[in-house]
């Protein structure tokens, strides 16, 4: 570390307790802003948030930004880390200097000119002081010592102060004034409205511009060459369906006889959140619900393809986490990852493309159903919405409700069935059945009288129903992200049908058109729209 270049004006430090936003968030967010020093402060470390601290210090150095942890000088050795900040309860510095070495930045709190006396500065590359302000963030931090308490201390000490507790963009100047040489600051980013607009004005008052952040995976082709280690099967298997996979220019499939091609996407905020799902379920999920569109199809998986959007505060660890995900569903569905692309973006994002061969003997659509078929699906409706709605509300306790819409299954098992007694008209159910329902209907030309009432209502959908003051129907209709299929056929053959698909069951009939696609939904339902609410 280069001593001379050191520059604490704008320094930030990571808040454990901040809901919903994870120590890399923060930290990109303030790094994105112009910081030039991150703090990792975490009062209840473990060893679990050991990939996270990585990740802060793999986004500091790639930006030039100083990375300090806080109090503990054996996570800042194991997190090769540019120093440690101290307080006056925490280890010796002169300890800090022993086992970090010359070149690294040591810090320690010192409150008064009293505190001052009593510590070395020898070991030390700089003092923080405070709480210049009153602050609610650190519960021990005594109380506010003021600007002038700040300036004795910064005309007394030989190396620089930087200003902690309570400072907000407002406040950052008569900090400099006072004698500071940085400000350092928590909650007024961390818990403002806006953190990257309030991180934006903290270091304008600072002096400083904002930086377009370089991510730890911004060094692409490394990272491609680390997703690809784990995919080796294609390139080797000259026999299976795709003779030259990712890792080249183009994937060369063997001839498909009846290839099926379908697309997808999952946009961070509006399929996904960050915070209610980890990144391999997101992968996971990205994938079976490409791969719905092909169980769908009476297709089998050949080859999925991954473009993904980047924002930079996501690690590398977490690229791998979403391709694990990726990787199991593939997997499962005996397909391979034919390739893809990694891009930067402001929000995460994943557009998928798939490639699947057709059964031979029949590919069923939407347009088939006629009048006198019954209209059926695979399995219970509503579950995905009624978990999203659980993780809205932030109620944990339907853990089947917030599985089926994190980690929803394509139903290949079910169209095999459907496959194998001819049913012609399918499709899945990614918007809800009120919506699907009037696809199918338009596209044959029928009217669906829709009749939920005898349909089964799963008992931690009704317990959800019974909290939530909603009708079970209501749900089932306005659904969404069920990824069961919806099937119109012959009542005969459905009898067929039911006797190796116990889960399936009647919603409705088709009959000629009169005026409407679709009667009898409950209530005032139209389609789903993902990330809205019930
Ligand atoms: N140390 P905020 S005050 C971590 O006085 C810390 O030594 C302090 O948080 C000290 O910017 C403080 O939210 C909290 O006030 C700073």
């Amino acid at each position: 570390m280069d001593k001379a270049k050191i520059d604490l004006t704008f320094y930030f430090v990571t808040d454990d307790d901040a809901p919903g936003s994870s120590a890399l968030q923060q930290a990109y967010t303030a790094v994105a802003a112009g910081a030039t020093v991150v703090q990792y402060r975490n009062k209840s470390f473990s060893g679990q948030d050991m990939p996270e601290v990585l990740a802060v210090r793999d986004l500091c150095k790639i930006n030039g930004v100083l990375f300090i942890v806080n109090d503990d000088i054996v996570l800042a050795m194991a997190a090769g880390a540019d120093g440690v900040h101290l307080g006056q309860e925490d280890s010796d510095p002169a300890l800090a200097r022993k086992l970090l070495g010359e070149g690294a930045v040591i810090g320690i709190s010192v409150s008064t000119t009293a505190e001052l006396e009593r510590t070395d500065p020898a070991p030390c590359d700089y003092i923080g002081t405070g709480p210049v302000f009153s602050t609610g963030t650190k519960q021990d931090a005594g109380s506010a010592i003021g600007t002038e308490g700040l300036a004795a201390v910064a005309r007394r000490c030989s190396l620089p102060v930087v200003a902690i507790g309570g400072i907000t963009p407002e406040r950052v100047r008569q900090c400099f004034k006072a004698g500071a040489a940085g400000a350092a600051v928590i909650s007024a980013i961390t818990r403002a409205a806006d953190p990257a607009a309030s991180a934006a004005r903290f270091a304008e008052a600072c002096g400083l511009q904002p930086a377009e952040p370089a991510s730890p995976w911004n060094d692409e082709f490394l990272l491609i060459r680390r997703i690809l280690a784990d995919f080796r099967e294609p390139r080797d298997n000259k026999q299976g369906p795709v003779k030259v996979g990712a890792g080249d220019d183009a994937a060369l499939l063997k001839t498909l006889k009846n290839p099926v091609v379908t697309t997808d996407t999952q946009r961070e905020n509006v399929h996904f959140r960050r915070r209610w799902q980890s990144m391999s379920e997101i992968g996971y999920k990205a994938a079976e619900i490409t791969f719905s569109d092909l169980a769908a199809s009476y297709a089998k998986p050949v080859a999925l393809f991954v473009n993904l959007a980047l924002p930079a505060d996501i690690s590398e660890e977490q690229v791998l986490q979403i391709y694990e995900g990726i990787r199991s569903s593939l997997f499962s569905r005996g397909a391979v990852l034919g390739g893809g692309n990694v891009s930067s973006a402001r929000a995460m994002g994943l557009d998928l493309f798939a490639a699947g061969e057709a059964n031979p003997e029949i590919f069923p659509v939407r347009s088939s159903a006629l009048p006198g078929w019954g209209l059926y699906v695979t399995g219970q409706l509503g579950l995905a919405r009624a978990g999203l709605d659980c993780l809205y509300r932030g109620d944990d306790g339907f853990a089947g409700l917030i599985h089926a819409f994190t980690s929803p299954s394509a139903r290949f098992d079910a169209a095999a069935v459907l496959a194998e007694n001819r049913v012609e008209c399918v499709m899945d159910l990614s918007d809800g059945l009120a919506g699907d329902a009037v696809h199918i209907a338009e596209a044959s030309g029928v009217t669906i009288n829709l009749d939920l009432a005898g349909a089964p209502v799963n008992r931690e959908l009704s317990d959800y129903c019974l909290k939530y003051g909603k009708s079970p129907q209501h749900v089932m209709a306005a659904g969404g992200e069920d990824y069961e299929l919806v099937f119109a056929c012959p009542p005969t053959v459905f009898e067929t049908v039911a006797q190796k698909l116990p889960g399936a069951y009647r919603i409705g009939e088709c009959v000629s058109y009169n005026g409407l696609p679709v009667k009898g939904l409950p209530g005032e339902i139209t389609g789903y729209r993902h990330g809205g609410r019930i």
